[in-house]
């Protein structure tokens, strides 16, 4: 009798101990943020590391009694390695949500993956129109280039631009907003003269701002990709164009936040549409600058940031109100439908995921650069309310 007890006891000990390594790791929710650390594009993944981290030091780290577990890869903006990355976080550590993707080519390597597992594919910077059409899972929190440059394309012809030169990164975004501005702005009776496409990677401006020089348009619009505007910026006044009649105007990634306060007098007045700003003046944005730059050593945060904390709160939204049976972790179904038609305010405005597209609505600026208390900012000076992707309407 006392044996047979012994036995039970120790039999029951032995099942508790096996089962609880695995009931811990059931209760943790793991978010893969895989991001451009190195290479040409780190300063997108530095900004939306450091926004998810201060989502998380802002939030805590338990949502709905479980663990929130974020892990951070480096795709070195390499699609082949952002895929790899993802099928590793997926298979291995068997991630709840993917999320991240620096640019366009590593959403769209990834998004078979989403789809063949079922999980969550949150896309915090990459902005080509067509990214949430290549899996049902993709959630967006970034914005579109459609969404941002009509609105240039509206404004330019009212402010004496007419005739325009553009100049765009010869990949899915830059493609985007050639085509969408161009079309816009010759709906509105001006012309595009001349369309220049630089290779994304390794750009070399020169020649082709040379040529731009040449053509003597009212107004050169250009798209970069994060992190390359200063660049442009830099040789730009370097050739004298702005002396030379030619206005610089373009969609918010040329005056990234990032850099925008580094280049220097000459970025004054220089017109750009955009869907956040530094200097947006809500209270929330406010608070949001504030604790960012204390958080990373007075680091601005640029449109990279704000698409990273507006993810995490996406995620952590859903994990809070997913349907689930009892404790259970909620399936990737189960997340992606409780991210569908959230609407909230962001430190950029109030913004909405259209349960339709997945993609986001949000309010795009007009925004024009001025010096505030001896630092270069984009100050919104117009707002567009509610901008849907009008990518997808085509
Ligand atoms: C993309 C679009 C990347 C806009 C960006 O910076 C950007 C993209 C890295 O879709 O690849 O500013």
């Amino acid at each position: 009798m006392k044996r047979r007890n012994f036995t039970a006891a120790a039999l029951a000990a032995a099942t508790f101990a096996t089962a609880l390594p695995a009931l811990a790791q059931d209760n943790t929710f793991k978010i893969g943020l895989i991001l451009p650390m190195t290479g040409q594009q780190a300063s997108t993944g530095r900004q939306i590391e450091a926004a998810a981290r201060l989502y998380m030091a802002q939030n805590g780290d338990t949502v709905a009694g479980k663990k929130i577990q974020l892990i951070v890869k480096d795709d070195t903006s390499l699609p082949d390695a952002t895929r790899r990355l993802a099928q590793e976080l997926v298979v291995n550590d068997k991630v709840n949500v993917l999320a991240g993707f620096g640019i366009t080519p590593s959403a769209l390597a990834t998004a078979p993956i989403a789809t063949q597992s079922k999980t969550p594919l949150v896309v915090m910077a990459a902005a080509t129109s067509s990214i949430t059409q290549a899996s049902p899972y993709v959630v967006r929190t970034s914005f579109t280039l459609p969404q941002v440059s009509v609105a240039l394309a509206d404004w330019a012809p009212k402010n004496g631009i007419k005739k325009v030169v553009t100049l765009v990164s010869d990949y899915g975004p830059g493609l985007d907003a050639e085509k969408f501005f161009k079309e816009r702005l010759t709906f509105n009776g001006g012309l595009v003269t001349e369309s220049l496409r630089v290779p994304m990677r390794n750009p070399d401006f020169a020649p082709f701002l040379q040529k731009v020089r040449d053509l003597k348009p009212d107004a050169l619009f250009v798209f970069v990709p994060s992190g390359a505007g200063a660049a442009v910026m830099k040789q730009f006044l370097e050739r004298g164009m702005d002396k030379a009649g030619i206005k610089l105007i373009g969609t918010g990634d040329v005056t990234d936040d990032d850099q925008l306060n580094d280049m220097g007098d000459g970025a004054l007045g220089v017109v750009t549409s955009h869907h956040y700003s530094a200097a947006h003046p809500s209270a929330l944005n406010k608070k949001f600058v504030a604790a960012f730059e204390k958080a990373n050593k007075g680091l601005r945060p640029n449109f990279m940031a704000v698409g990273g904390y507006d993810g995490m709160r996406v995620i952590y939204e859903a994990l809070r109100t997913a349907k689930v049976t009892g404790k259970a972790m909620p399936s990737g179904d189960a997340l992606l439908d409780a991210m569908k038609g959230q609407i909230f305010e962001s430190p950029r405005g109030k913004i909405f995921i259209d349960a339709q597209t997945r993609d986001v609505v949000q309010d795009v600026y007009l925004r024009k650069v001025e010096k505030k208390d001896g630092q270069l900012f984009n100050v919104e000076f117009d707002v567009i309310k509610d901008v849907k992707d009008p990518g997808k309407t085509k």
